[in-house]
């Protein structure tokens, strides 16, 4: 996931790591960055034909993204679950983007939206070295089990 630009300059950062990281899933890497427009093209890449492309672009470039990975159980799922929708217009009460934004262009958070697309937008991210291998004595507690 990425904490979008706006998120980070309004102070939200924190609170959108606690809401993911409380339903269980476990933080495995996480760089600050402020992405260059040839990065936020691949990431976006399959967007490059909308015409929200070049917004969308100068948006996430505008300023510091913090990019995280989380694992655990159904963690795709659970992930774009807490972040609502994607217009916060339509998006539910309780969500992220329910509760944090307004406008479409200023969503406050990415969610990869498939495990395919996880794959490739970490690899563009982090390299092997910076994503953790570790183990929680709590996961047991979370999911019944050990991964
Ligand atoms: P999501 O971020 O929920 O996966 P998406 O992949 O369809 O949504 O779009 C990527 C981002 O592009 C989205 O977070 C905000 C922006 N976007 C999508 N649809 C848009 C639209 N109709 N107008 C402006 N920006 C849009
Ligand atoms: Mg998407």
């Amino acid at each position: 996931m990425l904490i979008k630009p706006d998120a980070i300059q309004r102070g939200l950062a924190g609170e959108i790591i606690s809401r993911i990281e409380k339903r269980g899933l476990k933080i495995v890497a996480t760089r600050m960055l402020q992405m260059d427009a040839a990065l936020a093209q691949r990431h976006y890449a399959i967007h490059k034909d909308r015409i929200f492309f070049h917004e969308l672009v100068s948006f996430i470039t505008s300023s510091p993204v913090i990019a995280i990975v989380f694992q655990g159980k159904n963690a795709i799922e659970i992930i774009r679950q807490t972040m609502g929708d994607t217009d916060p217009a339509k998006a539910k009460p309780g969500t992220i983007r329910g509760d944090f934004g307004l406008d479409i262009g200023h969503n406050v958070i990415h969610g990869s939206d498939s495990v395919e697309s996880a794959l490739k937008e970490i690899d563009l991210f982090f390299t092997p070295k910076e994503i953790f291998d570790y183990q929680r004595d709590i996961d047991k507690w979370i999911t019944g089990e050990d991964f």
